[in-house]
């Protein structure tokens, strides 16, 4: 059975499974959802808490992104995207949760969703949570260029889910006025520019993924 990935199309949360199954070169099915079907009565059925993204495949049922990108990189034939090393694995284990814990309420959810998702929706903006998330978007940024160090990926020479999982947050970091004082001259900018080169990167960025841009 087809893996299927449910999700709000533009959420970097949905798009994270989805890159991981590109670069897998996983057959895969996007369930589309709207805003706010995350707490229908279906969808809490699936997923009690709520939140984006859910995976089933071959009858499989499984909640938390971190578990589904795990999954589908074990689970799929394509390029291994967990290092063998247990210290390049601790690594990338070590980038994912600074994503989540860190990354996520501040560059994203305090920066990112007010100053780009929030004016595409017609949405207000949040000034208040935009400006009390800069200084823990800007411990991100510093963490993340320490671990990235002289490397060509987070956990190494080699691709992995951490490099996949950052991307989908931090590629349109630049976009915002906070975020593009925050990274300007950081090494990450090379990390990024590395990214966007591949097809899966591209393929998947927030405005295709959302139907405002043409896919490639
Ligand atoms: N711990 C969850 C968090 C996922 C998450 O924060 N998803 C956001 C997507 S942007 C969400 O569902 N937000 C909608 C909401 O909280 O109602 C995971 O890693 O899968």
């Amino acid at each position: 059975m087809t893996l299927v990935l449910h999700g709000v199309p533009g959420s970097p949360y949905l798009r994270k499974p989805v890159l991981t199954a590109e670069e897998k070169g996983a057959p895969y099915t996007i369930r589309a959802m709207g805003f706010g079907e995350n707490k229908s009565p279906e969808y809490l059925a699936l997923h009690p808490f709520g939140k984006i993204p859910f995976m089933e495949h071959d009858g499989f049922q499984l909640y938390e992104a971190q578990a589904i990108i795990r999954y589908i990189d074990a689970a799929f034939d394509g390029p291994a995207l967990t290092p063998a090393d247990p210290k390049a694995m601790a690594r990338m284990s070590q980038v994912l949760n600074i994503i989540d814990w860190y990354v996520m309420p501040s560059l994203s959810g305090g920066i990112g969703f007010n100053r780009i998702v929030a004016p595409i929706f017609q949405m207000p903006v949040n000034e208040a949570a935009v400006a009390a998330a800069v200084p823990l978007a800007r411990t991100c940024l510093r963490a993340l260029e320490d671990i990235l160090g002289r490397n060509r990926y987070f956990a190494g020479d080699q691709l992995s889910l951490a490099d996949l999982a950052a991307v989908c947050h931090l590629d349109l970091v630049q976009q915002s006025p906070e975020g593009a004082e925050l990274i300007a001259g950081s090494p990450l900018l090379a990390w990024l520019d590395r990214m966007a080169e591949r097809p899966s990167v591209q393929k998947t960025a927030m405005r295709k993924m959302m139907g405002l841009e043409a896919a490639a």
